[in-house]
């Protein structure tokens, strides 16, 4: 930690705030809340059974996600932006205290790493925030590294490459046992321009050689996820490009492996709930990160596109935890702020990804499954499609409000000024901040 590193001393954004703010929303809030529990009543819906499960629902802040993202064209910074991992955390903390829907961070590293570990953790816990699963990075190459990741990491023809590459990973894994994490996200940009350019089968041979080393390192209690991405950097090929390449991968390294599905890293119009569906089957399905696309891999707001994919999504973890089936996913957002103030953004993809599991669990699964037996194909979607329809917003704004946070997060955080503080309290910086990520 350098000298004049702020440790927080205080939670970013005015309790009393909230307070007053959500006092002045409570009588329309409470009738509209009462609202729907009638209307979930007669559905047969106990409002309060809803309202406790999706209090407990809580999705993982990217660290790199505070910060403005941009284009391989450009990036136009925002006023304040965090100049360091702590900066960082302490808008985190905003995102989390109003919306109440993300309590852990998850870190990126080298971006985020520092030497002094002990207290980036005293700044988490101060913050009231935890830390998720931790992502490596041998997608570019870093100061004062040895060899470049020019032509691939892990599966890169070069054995001193590819060890360098499992020794971060293995790093990142140290590093994420001081701070309290768990889980370890592998995403690679190794892959080819042209054919010809690198052997399809060797490259993803290194790739479950390497992997198996860092898979070696994994403490008893963490687990590995293995993010798959159909193309880019890489145009040509990609070594771990689907969900099938990723489900070898990890059926291949052992029972802490498991598959990660990033929303954008498909080919379009791919139906990403069936691919959860499968995952779900082979126990393999390790977690998700949420974003939303248009065109490829557009990192746009989750559920700002198309919000029903999102829904159809936690359809199918909801069906399967009604099923009993035991697994843990991990949530993430992982998205790209190009033209909005990240903070807004992230509070607002809480709000979309928590509405989604709302709508899920409104879903009545047992006239559903009828329908489906006796073929009813016009009323099994309208089933399905009435969680959908439904205007879960009291309840995902009671959940809040029960937790400390506010019924209207993102009016609070204009009312509070933060940006404008931090505009004044950070000055830009070059290098610092956000980054095209
Ligand atoms: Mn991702």
């Amino acid at each position: 930690m350098s000298s004049g590193t702020p440790v927080a001393t205080a939670q970013p954004i005015d309790a009393d705030l909230i307070a007053r703010e959500n006092a002045r929303l409570a009588a329309t809030h409470e009738e509209d809340f009462a609202a729907l529990g009638r209307q979930l009543s007669r559905r047969g819906l106990d409002i309060e059974a809803i309202t406790a499960k999706v209090g407990g629902f809580g999705v993982a802040v990217p660290s790199w996600g505070v910060g403005t993202g941009g284009t391989r064209f450009a990036r136009f910074p925002g006023v304040g932006e965090p100049r360091t991992v702590f900066d960082k955390l302490e808008d985190c903390a905003v995102v989390n205290t109003l919306g109440r829907a993300t309590p852990t961070v998850s870190l990126h590293f080298p971006w985020d790493l520092i030497d002094d570990l002990s207290a980036l953790k005293a700044h988490g816990d101060a913050l009231g925030l935890g830390f998720d699963a931790i992502n490596s990075n041998t997608f570019q190459d870093s100061p004062g590294q040895a060899l470049s990741y020019k032509f691939g990491s892990l599966t890169h023809a070069d054995p001193a490459v590819r060890a360098q590459a499992v020794a971060h990973n293995i790093a990142c894994i140290e590093a994420g046992r001081a701070l309290g994490s768990k889980a370890l996200t592998v995403w690679i940009g190794d892959g080819s321009n042209f054919p010809g350019q690198a052997s399809l089968s060797k490259a993803f041979d290194r790739y479950i050689e390497a992997t198996a080393e860092i898979y070696a390192a994994l403490p008893d209690d963490w687990r590995i996820f293995l993010e798959h991405k159909m193309y880019e950097p890489a145009f040509y090929s990609t070594v771990i490009q689907d969900w099938g390449s990723s489900l070898i991968a990890a059926e291949s390294l052992g029972p802490k492996a498991f598959c990660l599905v990033d929303l954008g890293h498909h080919a379009p119009n791919v139906n990403i709930e069936m691919i959860v569906a499968r995952l779900l089957h082979r126990k393999r399905l390790g977690g998700f990160h949420f974003n939303d696309s248009k065109y490829g891999d557009d990192d746009l707001d989750a559920g700002s596109i198309d919000p029903f994919r999102l829904f159809l999504v936690f359809n199918e973890l909801v069906d399967a935890e009604a099923r009993g089936a035991a697994f843990e996913p991990a949530y993430m957002i992982d998205q790209s702020h190009n033209v909005t103030d990240p903070i807004e953004s992230l509070i607002g993809s809480g709000v979309e990804i928590t509405r989604a599991y709302a709508q899920a669990l409104l879903v009545d699964r047992g006239a559903l499954a009828e329908l489906q037996e006796k073929n009813d194909v016009y009323l099994a979607a309208q089933t399905l499609k009435r969680g959908f329809t439904t205007d879960v917003s009291p309840i995902l704004a009671e959940a809040r409000r029960r937790k400390g946070g506010a019924i209207d997060p993102v009016g609070v955080y204009r009312a509070s000024g933060y940006r404008e503080r931090k505009a004044n309290e950070r000055p830009a910086v070059a290098g610092g901040g956000g980054g095209i990520v």
